[in-house]
């Protein structure tokens, strides 16, 4: 019976702040309040001057993953583990089937490799080709295996792109299992060609890919993906929005009443696009990943998304590939493997960013770091508040604690860090991992395997409204569209 009493704390949820200890025994919370006593031999962890916060939920992870040729240098133990010294307990990861590859084949592959996962794991299933099968499929991972949200790539044409009959299909049949829609949105067919327009232009270099893919490309997406989630009635969740034209597509939707989701990441925040300017390749080519990081007008954006409540969750599609993985392409950026780490600092350089900077206050940081994901995907509150009976996953963050982020440093295999020198104030000085200490003051104690496959239950009736609003909705774009 492992018990751990969280003692002088201030506990932060999404809803409010205030001073309670917390008990934990055998992975759960079992009390929150304030001078509670500790069976004998319990662990002891002194939170004075901390807050102690959900653990973090990264939605959007890419562990052990085959992609361009490259598998990525962090499997599900060790981007797991990097996770957990950086306040995150729980990732939501992706199974990306093959195009006419079986859905549960796939689903078992990656159920084989998560494994060895040092904290708690999820999956969403990406639909990248269509059949009968395949929403026979669908049906099957939300009904057995609690898989409630389905991604669909509109990048990556030639290889993992779904096009428009996909999409339709695919989320009509997300709505019939009452499953989330989440989509990468950026115009593979324009990427594609726009990609051999300045290859052919001489500009092979790395600083070809963020040419390649304007934000315009991106806000294309996002707004033919809302419009098929708006007629479908169906509601969606947009992955890794990194510019002002997706984020403005988000808010003009929403505030007419649809239920449209964002997320962003922790990079596309802080990193801008000068980076593809450097004049070493191993560096510029580090940083290529899609949607590529922007100029810098586009962050203040991001954050004001935040903020404003337009933009929900933030993550890292943490996808890492070492400088030999990226050097193949070396002559032509488009094979460059696409993928950048930050699982072990996310909530610090949110931190940082967001409430050092005073955007964010901390119950609105535990908001977009665990909080919003949880409800989103549907595990809340077992996951992202800290309440009796939650999973005992949560993070004791010191304030005033200070770290300079570096590869030389992270835990992350990765061997780059696109964060390399940035000195942050906020910090983790625990993580609890199902109630046991698994970060302590710089000693990782990540054990392998300990990480359990989280089912996310469909969602219920609210899907029906949506799409019941859909209904309402469709006289009103009529009257719009005259
Ligand atoms: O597109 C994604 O999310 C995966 C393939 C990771 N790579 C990336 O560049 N974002
Ligand atoms: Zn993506
Ligand atoms: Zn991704």
């Amino acid at each position: 019976m492992t018990n751990l009493l969280i003692r002088g704390g201030t506990v932060v949820n999404a809803d409010r702040a205030f001073r309670s200890d917390v008990l934990c025994q055998d992975g759960r919370i079992v009390a929150v309040g304030e001078n509670l006593q500790a069976s004998a031999g319990a662990t002891v962890v002194d939170a004075g001057g901390q807050y102690v916060m959900p653990g973090g939920i990264d939605p959007h992870t890419h562990m052990q993953l085959p992609f361009m040729g490259a598998t990525t240098m962090d499997d599900f133990f060790t981007g797991t583990a990097a996770g957990m010294a950086g306040g995150t307990t729980s990732i939501i990861d992706f199974v990306i089937p093959n195009p006419q590859q079986p859905l549960m084949e796939a689903y078992h592959t990656w159920r084989g490799w998560a494994e060895k996962a040092a904290s708690d794991y999820s999956f969403h299933m990406a639909i990248t080709w269509w059949d009968e099968s395949v929403k026979r499929d669908m049906g099957t991972l939300v009904q057995t295996e609690g898989i409630n949200s389905f991604k669909h790539f509109m990048a990556y044409k030639g290889a993992i792109m779904a096009d428009d009959e996909v999409l339709v299909n695919s989320f009509k049949r997300a709505l019939e299992l009452g499953a989330m829609p989440t989509v990468h949105a950026e115009n593979g067919e324009l990427v594609f060609l726009m990609q051999k327009e300045i290859s052919a232009l001489g500009i092979t270099g790395p600083e070809g890919h963020p040419l390649s893919r304007p934000p315009i490309v991106e806000g294309e997406a996002v707004n033919r993906a809302i419009a098929i989630a708006e007629v479908l009635g169906v509601p969606i969740y947009i992955v890794h929005v990194s510019c002002l034209e997706a984020a403005e597509a988000i808010g003009r939707a929403r505030s007419r009443g649809q239920r449209v989701y964002g997320e962003v990441l922790a990079g596309h925040l802080t990193v801008d696009d000068s980076v593809y300017r450097h004049p070493d390749f191993a560096t510029a080519a580090a940083h290529v990943m899609s949607p590529p990081f922007r100029p810098k007008l586009h962050q203040e954006f991001l954050w004001r998304g935040l903020q404003s409540g337009n933009l929900h969750t933030t993550a890292t599609d943490h996808c890492t590939f070492c400088a030999t993985q990226k050097a193949a392409g070396k002559d032509e950026f488009s094979k460059i493997p696409n993928g950048c780490g930050g699982v072990e600092e996310r909530m610090a350089v949110l931190w940082e960013g967001g409430v050092n900077s005073g955007r964010l206050t901390p119950s609105e940081f535990v908001a977009i770091t665990s909080s919003n994901a949880a409800k989103l995907f549907n595990i809340y509150p077992q996951k992202g508040c800290i309440a009796v009976g939650a999973d005992a996953d949560l993070v004791v963050w010191d304030p005033q604690g200070t770290k300079t982020l570096s590869a030389k440093t992270q835990h992350s295999k990765g061997d780059f860090n696109v964060f390399e020198g940035r000195t942050v104030r906020g910090i983790p000085s625990h993580t609890v991992s199902q109630g046991k200490l698994v970060y302590v003051q710089g000693d990782l104690r990540a054990e392998r395997g300990a990480g359990r496959y989280i089912k996310r239950p469909a969602f219920g009736p609210n899907f029906a409204a949506s799409q019941q609003r859909a209904k309402v909705l469709a006289p009103t774009a009529v009257a719009r569209a005259t």
